[in-house]
């Protein structure tokens, strides 16, 4: 967020009480559950050292369908599920995390929330299973789109709902969501945030997108008119939120781009969850290209996007793989084949390889490499398949990777269940190094 704007989401830093002065600790227990972590190169990882960091999303699935229930659950430190998902962060201790569905509310500081602070005090701050507590210094909670009544019949069914709670509110909300809030963001971080330099994306219509892909009623000779003129008017890009939070690692800025695309899926031939999801990748890859980037404007009115000297990390769940499932156009594809971006070597994970539905049941039609999978859609055999779209991609420009890895354990590992059992999605991890 800029100096003077005048929209709500003036962001603070959330300084946590205590710093984390615990080294990085627990690495053999990671390398039980990723393959491609170099053994040397951990041992001598350490989360400060200048020009070295541990970047990482994982969508926690920590939203709930009323308003104060996540707030609630996190209250007493016990809630199985949410021990586990600190356990997984405990374990894998990134420096930079961005977690996806862990529902955002209006009673912490201006940045924060009360549930991102119960999160940390009584779940991170904790040892879980003797995994060796996280503090993280500091805190970026963003408003977002989902559950924010429209006042328009955005599905189509006959009815304007505005009262929060139902599916219905939900699918005419500016972004899919029963309250305000549900399935927000957290980010989370060991370096310091450049709060003044927050740009937010949350505002821009998605008609403002050049040829945006706006879908088609079918059913009239109109093109893209499965919004009306009205509805296009306060229809926003972003289902959640798209943040360029910049983090000072050093004397380095790592601009780090966070968002969660809404699924591509649950809607008609006209495909309007697949073409926003297309477009709200597009809006990234359009943001790193300084020739395609000037219309967009941010939420302080500010336009353009990244300089070619800009060193930045796009994390979340994109909701979109780059071979398989519903997505328009492998719209990921946006991104991992972008000239500025290094995806050329995908985090892996031998519970993904290894898992009873990689290639066989809803996984056997995939083209996709199962070890790059990060989210279990399998469903005990019922489900879309196991799918590659939770993304940590660097630039090229100033970023290294030197390893990667999805935290998912293979079945046998007496973690796999209760893994399972907190999140379809996986943690997702890139260990980088700024470079000249
Ligand atoms: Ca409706
Ligand atoms: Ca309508
Ligand atoms: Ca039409
Ligand atoms: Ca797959």
């Amino acid at each position: 967020m800029r100096r003077g704007s005048l929209l709500p989401f003036l962001a603070l830093l959330f300084v946590s009480a205590c710093r984390d002065a615990t080294p990085p600790v627990l690495q053999s227990v990671v390398e039980r559950h990723v393959t491609s972590v170099d053994e040397s190169d951990t041992d001598s990882r350490a989360s400060t050292e200048a020009g070295q960091l541990r970047v990482a999303t994982f969508n926690a699935s920590l939203n709930r369908d009323k308003a104060g229930e996540l707030i609630e659950a996190l209250s007493t430190g016990d809630h199985e599920d949410i021990k586990t998902v600190a356990e997984i962060i405990q374990r894998v201790r990134p420096d930079v995390l961005l977690l996806n569905e862990f529902d955002g509310d209006n009673q912490g500081s201006p940045g924060s929330s009360l549930a991102a602070r119960l999160f940390q005090d009584n779940y991170l701050s904790v040892s879980q299973h003797e995994a060796e507590p996280m503090n993280y210094r500091y805190v970026y909670v963003p408003t977002v789109n989902t559950g924010i009544a429209s006042g328009f019949d955005l599905d189509n069914n006959g009815k304007v709902v505005d009262t929060p709670g139902s599916p219905s509110y939900a699918n005419d909300a500016l972004g899919f969501g029963r309250h305000p809030g549900q399935y927000g963001m957290l980010l989370l971080s060991q370096y310091p945030i450049a709060v003044e330099q927050i740009r937010t994306f949350q505002t821009f219509l998605w008609r403002d997108m050049p040829d945006a892909r706006l879908p088609d009623d079918l059913d009239t000779d109109e093109p893209n008119d499965f919004y009306s003129s009205e509805e296009q008017a306060v229809l926003r890009l972003s289902s959640k939120n798209h943040c360029d939070v910049p983090v000072r690692v050093g004397d380095a800025v790592l601009h780090v781009l966070i968002a969660h695309p809404t699924p591509p899926v649950f809607d008609g031939p006209e495909d309007h969850h697949g073409r926003r999801n297309h477009d709200e990748i597009r809006l990234w890859a359009d943001y790193v290209s300084p020739d395609a980037s000037s219309y967009i404007t941010d939420d302080a009115g500010h336009a353009g996007g990244l300089g070619e000297e800009s060193h930045f990390v796009i994390l979340g769940d994109y909701n979109a793989d780059p071979f398989d499932g519903d997505s328009t156009n492998f719209a990921i594809r946006q991104l991992l084949e972008h000239p500025r971006i290094n995806a050329s070597v995908p985090p892996t994970s031998e519970g993904a390889r290894t898992h009873r539905f990689a290639t066989q049941g809803p996984g056997a039609e995939h083209q996709g490499n199962p070890a790059h999978d990060t989210a279990d859609f399998s469903f005990f055999g019922k489900g879309p398949g196991n799918m590659r779209v939770d993304y940590v991609l660097p630039s090229k420009q100033g970023l290294k990777q030197l390893d990667a890895g999805v935290f998912w354990p293979v079945w046998d590992d007496p973690f796999a269940k209760r893994v399972a059992k907190a999140s379809d999605h996986r943690l997702v991890f890139l260990d980088l190094e700024f470079i000249p």
